[in-house]
């Protein structure tokens, strides 16, 4: 699994101080544990964590004050150092450690000042009195909140359907394995048990990610689907297995297809999704019901459909002809197209298509507040098991070009200001999930995938 105590000590902090950048706001994932609560969590607020300068024999608390804020992730600095920010200290809230204002009173633990800070507070209990007045604290539930925060409602066992790693035009029935942080591990099943042929034996995918649904949804909407179910042995193993529920998944808004929707054979741009930092020159190969349609990327495909992808109408990931060109971003055309003389009206005329209205696309903008050169927490969608160290490279509209630090630009992905792949700073840490930390600049070693492989990662 995704879990490995070994590795969730990227130090961020230290990291973060280095290279002095900011972090993307909790407030910014709505998807993430209290994000809505995070106006309360700010730089100035006092809280009581373990002392761990002192020389006192049993465990010990002390008063500190955030400095700083990044993600889940505080910068703290003990009571009474005052200006002194030598012996500050990063840690995550979601540490057992840390606890609001008063904590220490109802739970009769103790409150003693750092070891060097005894010589000039002598009378620390008074000099706390005056720090405090006006100031503000955690709420008192906070942990409470937080735990309520990360309950999921996933099993394993549950069956859904997602889309096949090996065959990206179909879905295929899977189960859940694992459950961290609303993150799913998913195996294939078939006749009612784990299939045998898992090529990618760790697939993971965010509860709200587009890539899974509700067992059945593939029928209804007319998308393929593997056939997996062989009647007769199913009934003896499957009695482990059980089906989601709907409202467990992401509803994409709803699209109104009358006047006009998307048709078979109309251009547009579109993200590859299997090469997450090109935005290309694309197609309409299907209209499914719904809202959903099948996309084709111009001049890579095989051409018997097997690498259609499945997209919903209110998709950001699907954009009108011309959005590369007017927001300044080098549109992926197919190969035989020279990027010095492209034009769509003259390709368009070429191919003797029309492009799709823009007015079909979901263009609200919806404002956040993450801006180039934020930190993060993203999961590197060609191989998501992985959730990476990572910079917001730009920002276009709702669109983010996230580059993993320390890999090179050909790993950039565009992903949605909304999407559920993204996590503030300290999230892994607060759900105890490996991180991938950057690689070292020297050598750039195994990073061999290339704009080329049309394909997921294997393992
Ligand atoms: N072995 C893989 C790891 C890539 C992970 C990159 N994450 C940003 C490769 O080199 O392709």
């Amino acid at each position: 699994t995704g879990k490995d105590v070994a590795a969730v000590s990227f130090d961020w902090g230290g990291y973060l101080d280095k290279h002095n950048t900011p972090a993307a706001s909790v407030s910014s994932f709505r998807h993430v544990p209290l994000s809505d609560k995070w106006d309360d969590i700010r730089e100035g607020i006092k809280v009581e964590i373990l002392n761990t300068k002192t020389t006192f024999h049993a465990r010990a608390y002390w008063i500190a004050t955030v400095i700083k804020l990044a993600g889940y992730n505080v910068k703290l600095r003990y009571e009474g150092f005052e200006e002194d920010s030598s012996q500050d200290f990063w840690c995550n809230l979601g540490s057992a450690d840390i606890h609001p204002i008063g904590w220490c009173a109802v739970n009769s633990k103790l409150l003693v000042p750092p070891q060097s800070l005894h010589q000039q507070l002598e009378d620390w209990k008074s000099y706390l009195m005056k720090r405090l007045v006006g100031a503000h604290t955690l709420p008192v539930d906070f942990h409470m909140m937080l735990t309520e925060a990360m309950r999921c409602s996933f099993r394993h066992g549950m069956r859904l359907e997602v889309v096949d790693r090996a065959l990206v035009s179909q879905t295929r029935l899977a189960m859940v394995d694992t459950v961290i942080g609303g993150r799913l591990r998913l195996l294939y099943v078939e006749g009612g048990q784990v299939a045998k042929d898992q090529v990618y034996a760790d697939f993971w995918c965010h509860k709200y990610s587009p890539l899974v649904h509700p067992v059945g949804w593939s029928k209804s909407v007319g998308h393929l689907i593997k056939d997996t179910e062989s009647p007769g042995q199913s009934s003896a193993t499957s009695k482990q297995l059980f089906d989601s529920f709907p409202s467990m998944f992401k509803k994409p808004r709803t699209v109104y297809m009358e006047g006009g929707f998307f048709k078979e054979g109309m251009k547009l741009e579109a993200i590859d999704p299997l090469n997450l930092g090109n935005i290309c020159v694309a197609t309409v190969r299907k209209v499914l019901l719904d809202g959903y349609i099948m996309v084709g990327i111009d001049g890579v495909e095989i051409g018997d459909g097997t690498d259609w992808f499945c997209y919903h109408a209110s998709s950001h990931a699907i954009l009108p002809t011309g959005y590369c060109e007017k927001n300044d971003i080098p549109l992926t055309l197919p190969p035989e197209q020279d990027s010095a003389t492209f034009s769509w009206a003259k390709y368009l005329e070429e191919t003797g298509a029309i492009a799709a209205p823009k007015r079909l696309f979901n263009t609200d903008e919806v404002g956040h507040s993450i801006t180039p050169g934020m930190k993060l927490e993203a999961v590197d969608l060609m191989e998501p098991r992985l959730v990476c160290v990572a910079t917001v490279e730009r920002c276009v509209g709702r669109l983010l070009l996230l580059h993993f630090d320390g890999w090179e630009s050909e790993f950039d992905q565009w992903v949605d200001c909304e999407s559920p792949d993204i996590y503030p700073v300290g999230w892994c840490e607060l759900h105890t999930y490996q991180l991938q930390p950057p690689v070292s600049k020297e050598p750039l070693q195994g990073q061999e995938r290339k704009k080329t492989n049309r394909q997921y990662s294997g393992k």
